[in-house]
């Protein structure tokens, strides 16, 4: 066999097959060692048998010669390729991501739970009900679009949740939110706007609020007469 070495001896010969073959070494077959498990791959290593040897492959997930394989730690460059508004987490052979809590998708992708709404902020530094009596010369109502809105800073960041004292928040008469906060991401509630004016719910109107997971968005009513205005708080 072409797999075999041959020795001479005394008026004869001797034959023995090569490493990785078997037979009489007039006939040597290939031992396919990966079916035989007598290879020496990593229990996460790919066996492929070839002619008088076999290779040993790493799993996709894992790097080494093959006959050691190391999980890759995918979290460790980029995120794992994550949203950055994702956690990454390593595991043996694979990653995963999550959405951060506010957020939701896949972990690839993840947007807040007011993405596929459009809403207008409200910053006015003179809205925050903490800022104490000062300038009531605003007023809301009249050219009040009714849309969704978001408050920010300085005005805050949410409609004022009580009674706000008369002469607050830009206005002699401020209007606050008299109901229910939605606590849950997606979570829609239908409250109501009421207006300080010589009784503390004036005017209710209904109002839908938004929880968009950090933060919250409200559909606002024009207020019905001057001088009204929104009232926000930290
Ligand atoms: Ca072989
Ligand atoms: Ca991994």
């Amino acid at each position: 066999s072409p797999h075999a070495l041959c020795t001479n001896t005394l008026a004869s010969f001797t034959c023995a097959c090569h490493e990785g073959f078997l037979g009489d070494g007039f006939i040597c077959e290939d031992i396919d060692e990966c079916t035989s498990y007598i290879d020496s791959c990593d229990v996460n290593a790919n066996c492929t048998n070839t002619v008088g040897n076999f290779t040993c492959t790493c799993h996709p997930g894992y790097t080494g010669d093959g006959h050691t394989c190391a999980d890759i730690n995918e979290c460790l460059v980029d995120n794992g390729g994550c949203d950055t508004q994702a956690s990454c987490t390593n595991t043996m052979g694979n990653f995963s991501c999550s959405c951060n809590y506010g957020y939701t998708g896949d972990g690839f992708t993840c947007v807040d739970f007011c993405d596929e709404l459009s809403y207008v902020n409200i910053s006015d530094s003179w809205r925050n009900v903490n800022l104490g009596a000062g300038t009531t010369s605003y007023c809301d109502s009249g050219d009040w679009v009714v849309q969704w809105y978001r408050v920010v800073p300085p005005a805050g960041t949410r409609l004022a949740n009580e009674c706000p004292p008369p002469d607050h928040c830009g206005s002699a008469y401020p209007a606050w939110y008299s109901g229910t906060e939605p606590t849950t991401p997606g979570e829609e509630i239908v409250g109501s706007v009421c207006t300080n004016l010589y009784e503390c719910c004036r005017f209710p109107a209904a109002v839908t609020v938004r929880n968009c997971g950090l933060y919250l968005i409200y559909e606002l009513p024009n207020p019905p007469t001057c001088n009204i205005t929104y009232c926000t708080d930290d």
